[in-house]
């Protein structure tokens, strides 16, 4: 298989396929693909019907959208157990994550993905809004499902990955998280793999410069 990505320290949609697949160890070539190269859509039309990425290829098949990658992920690799085992949990969880999927205009715009700088936001109600229901959602998840395990359903599941942009968001935009979620947050950037995004992220910037 291979997982055509944008510019890892932007491409908040990209981060999702990708650190899923890497945390379950599920093999994969990863295809860059730049974003803001002349004729970039163009190029993307080649493999994206929708003209965007991340673009999951396997075989003849190219899926085109995170969830749908994250389902069919999940469906072809059930012993790496991406979304909670228990049906409960499950619906719970797909229910968050087509939320973060469809919503959170505020956040997305005010608050852009760069994973390796640093900036300030000036908050207004709608972003405040956003920031509160993300953190209802982790304090929910976490209350109900995630017992002694430290991500949101207790064991890394495609949730931590769909919210995996919003903790970098949180950390470059200087929002702060009460206690206990900040360990959440610190959980997640934690992940090697997570780590090893950030530090390609930084990388490709250095080489665009
Ligand atoms: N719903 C899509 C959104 C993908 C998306 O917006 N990707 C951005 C990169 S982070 C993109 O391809 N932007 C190019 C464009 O909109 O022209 C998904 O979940 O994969």
């Amino acid at each position: 298989m291979q997982l055509v990505i944008g510019n890892k320290n932007y491409s908040s949609w990209s981060l999702r396929p990708w650190l899923g697949m890497k945390v379950a160890g599920i093999k994969f070539d990863e295809v860059a693909h730049d974003l803001y190269a002349p004729n970039a859509l163009a190029a993307r039309l080649q493999f994206s019907p929708s003209g965007k990425v991340p673009v999951l290829i396997d075989g003849d098949l190219h899926i085109w959208d995170s969830l749908a990658i994250a389902e069919y992920l999940a469906e072809r690799y059930p012993a790496a157990k991406l979304w909670p085992q228990e049906i409960v949990a499950r619906a719970y969880a797909r229910s968050v994550c087509a939320e973060m999927h469809a919503g959170f205009s505020a956040l997305r715009t005010m608050c852009p993905m760069d994973v390796t700088q640093r900036h300030s936001v000036v908050m207004n109600d709608a972003l405040q809004a956003d920031i509160d229901r993300v953190l209802a959602i982790w304090h929910d998840c976490r209350a109900r499902f995630a017992g002694h395990g430290e991500f949101l359903f207790g064991h890394f599941s495609w949730v931590d990955a769909f919210f995996a942009p919003v903790v970098t968001r949180f950390v470059t935009y200087g929002i702060s998280v009460p206690a206990p979620l900040d360990l959440y947050m610190n959980a997640v950037l934690a992940l090697p793999s997570m780590q090893e995004w950030r530090v390609e992220a930084r990388a490709a910037l250095s080489l665009a410069v």
